[in-house]
């Protein structure tokens, strides 16, 4: 399996997320990433490869130009404000929520941040757009690598920041640019008429979800915390199928805080199941291993063993496959388990 990693992940290094009226540390770490990297060393598990320079143009058809261009200005933008702010990461505060107007362009640095996030949870730092254009850059790879040989072949954008809660023109929940949903359309660009997106991650994947909500060509399944008490709370029902020339192409399968392998696999069958309906030519695979028992934010039970069953089954769909690497925050096992999921998956 081809691996594209992205060496400059760890220049985007929040110092802190707000959480219940508290700054307090990041969950999401480079400290990550390097378990991640460390397992599948340790394992012999595949090739691991640099990204080529990331293709702007594709992720400007995917995010919005202007939403792409205050990601890369946001900092030099911040610190014009103050120089002092270097020593500051970029929070949101302030959002247009129902009533606002969302077709005005202000140029309040603050207003400018609400208008593109829709959380207080993710910090935006020096490194933030480098990394992020980065692990883009994997992910357009990745797809480019199974698209271009016969048969089934499968690759790994093993990147951070993490993709799948990013919009068109919004970040948040960690993520700033969609790598699972920067995958589908390269893979689409690449020939493959149909693309199905497989969300594992114990979140919901609202951002891919919202980014091909009226698209027929490609089919969006999440199975995840039931947003009722799990983030991102506003979007992952079980009644959003998705409208217009996308109706139909969006799953939901939202599962209860405390459900364990069984329960788990169950919902992902059925999600199986549609995306074999679908008859898609290509997969991509979200995947955050925060479905995990010691999981500190989530609230699944999956065991390491299980992740190895995970990779098996999603191997015997026989597509080329694309994996994104979303969350998981249990640091040392996620090395182990997501290392597992691609074992099972090379059988
Ligand atoms: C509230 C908690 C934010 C949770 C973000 C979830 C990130 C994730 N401050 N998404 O898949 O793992
Ligand atoms: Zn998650």
């Amino acid at each position: 399996m081809h691996i594209f990693h992205n060496p400059v992940h760890g220049k985007h290094d929040g110092r802190q997320e707000m959480f219940r009226g508290r700054l307090v540390p990041c969950h999401e770490t480079p400290a990550r990433l390097e378990y991640v990297l460390d397992a599948l060393r340790q394992r012999g598990i595949g090739t691991l490869q640099a990204p080529a320079a990331p293709d702007l143009d594709l992720i400007r058809r995917v995010h919005s130009p202007r939403y792409v261009d205050f990601l890369q200005g946001a900092w030099a933008d911040w610190i014009a404000l103050d120089p002092a702010n270097a020593e500051l990461d970029i929070l949101p505060s302030v959002w247009p929520v129902r009533g606002f107007r969302h077709d005005i362009s202000p140029s309040n640095f603050a207003a400018r941040v609400g208008l593109f996030s829709f959380d207080s949870g993710s910090p935006l730092t020096a490194g933030t757009w480098e990394a992020a254009a980065a692990g883009a850059a994997c992910a357009i790879d990745a797809a480019r690598a199974v698209s271009s040989g016969h048969g089934p072949r499968a690759a790994m954008a093993l990147t951070r920041p993490p993709g799948h809660h990013a919009g068109a023109d919004f970040f948040g929940g960690y993520c700033f640019l969609n790598n699972a949903a920067l995958a589908a359309q390269a893979l689409r660009e690449a020939g493959a008429e149909r693309v199905a997106v497989l969300d594992i991650d114990y979140h919901h994947g609202n951002g891919t979800q919202s980014i091909f909500y009226e698209r027929g060509d490609v089919l969006t399944v999440s199975v995840h915390g039931d947003p009722t008490t799990e983030y991102p709370f506003f979007l992952g029902y079980a009644d959003e199928p998705g409208q217009g020339a996308g109706l139909g192409a969006n799953l939901n399968l939202p599962l209860a805080a405390g459900t364990d392998f069984a329960g788990w696999t169950e919902a992902l069958e059925q999600g199986l199941a549609a995306i074999g309906r679908f008859k898609p030519d290509a997969l991509v695979i979200a995947l955050g291993v925060d479905t995990y028992e010691g999981d500190p934010i989530s609230k699944f039970k999956l065991r390491s063993a299980d992740y190895l069953q995970v990779g098996a089954r999603l191997a015997r769909l026989g597509l080329p496959t694309v994996f994104t690497m979303e969350g998981g925050y249990a640091v040392a096992e996620v090395g182990t388990n997501v290392a597992n999921v691609l074992e099972g998956y090379a059988g």
